[in-house]
């Protein structure tokens, strides 16, 4: 679909491990000027936690929602100085979402072992310096947005509002994944949890980027945005249940062990597969008068859809 408006995957996984890179210099840049006065043991687990891991994806939202008009049919580059004004929204985001895994990994949460391949936060260091980590990358995320160079009051005021009410969002989505409800949910339900637990933070990166746009843009990326966040917690489920932890580089089969309710769990692999499929196309049909402004999003969006881990 839509074949001729795309970036093909190769080209699309080409730059994204260019942006990973691009990406860690500036993270860290930002972390040692902020962390100058931390000590050791919580820079350490900081960086564990949030330094040459993940796929970048909210990062990359934020740059492509920016993007729409410099680049029409193509990918930005992700060393172009323009972009340096977007940096710190960047980085701010996926501090965020770092706090999110070392706080859901802990024991009192998802109690996991595993995350990016590696040991999860309070396994390598404690559990009291994991909850710290992910506390002061919360705030060190918004003194990014207040302290962000080039970058008008008006601008940065509208980052805050967008981060927090993303992070609070996700924060009511964790709450009503731990309190699961006594019945099976209906998927009007389920869904509404993955907009809050994992859609709202996605939500928050593209229009970070995209908030210099037209009134008419804004409402087609918040078309997008919202199913392409469902399609990645329905494509999540779905790896969690098929995937194995050296692909995932976190443990699979939990949502069934922990008796949790995913896309899998309530629907059946097969129907979470073809809900999948319906769930991108509206994506991608919300992209159409966008035409080839939006190439690096309907990639974005594919990537979503074909990852593996
Ligand atoms: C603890 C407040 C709080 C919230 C936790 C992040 C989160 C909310 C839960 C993680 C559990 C989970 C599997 C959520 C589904 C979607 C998701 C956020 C996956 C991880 O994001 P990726 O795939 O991770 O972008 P990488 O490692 O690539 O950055």
């Amino acid at each position: 679909m839509f074949d001729h408006l795309t970036i093909d995957t190769v080209t699309f996984q080409s730059w994204q491990s260019d942006f990973q890179t691009a990406f860690d210099i500036r993270l860290k840049q930002r972390l040692g000027n902020m962390l100058g006065e931390s000590p050791q043991r919580l820079k350490d687990a900081i960086g564990h936690a949030v330094i040459d891991g993940g796929k970048r994806l909210r990062p990359i939202l934020v740059v492509l929602g920016a993007s729409l008009d410099s680049t029409p049919g193509s990918l930005p580059d992700p060393n172009d100085p323009r972009l340096e004004q977007l940096w710190n929204a960047a980085v701010a985001i996926e501090l965020i979402h770092g706090y999110s895994l070392i706080h859901d990994d802990l024991p009192s949460m998802d109690n996991d072992d595993l995350r990016r391949g590696k040991p999860t936060v309070h396994r390598v260091f404690d559990e009291a310096t994991a909850i710290l980590a992910g506390d002061a990358l919360q705030s060190l995320a918004f003194s990014l947005l207040a302290d962000a160079p080039q970058t008008d009051v008006k601008t940065r005021l509208n980052w805050v509002s967008l981060l927090s009410t993303g992070a609070n969002r996700m924060v009511f989505g964790q709450q009503l994944d731990l309190n699961p409800p006594a019945q099976i949910p209906a998927l009007a339900e389920l869904t509404r949890m993955h907009e809050l637990k994992t859609g709202a933070l996605l939500y928050a990166a593209l229009m970070m980027g995209a908030n210099q746009s037209s009134a008419e843009d804004r409402a087609a990326l918040e078309a997008f945005i919202r199913p392409l966040g469902l399609a990645f917690q329905i494509q999540d489920d779905i790896l969690d249940a098929t995937g194995t932890a050296e692909q995932l580089g976190k443990t699979p089969g939990k949502d069934a062990a922990d008796h949790k309710y995913s896309y899998v769990t309530v629907l059946g692999l097969d129907a979470a597969r073809i809900h999948l499929n319906a769930t991108m196309s509206e994506a991608l049909n919300a992209l159409e008068p966008m035409g080839t402004r939006a190439c690096g999003l309907r990639a974005c969006a594919r990537f979503v859809l074909m990852r593996d881990h």
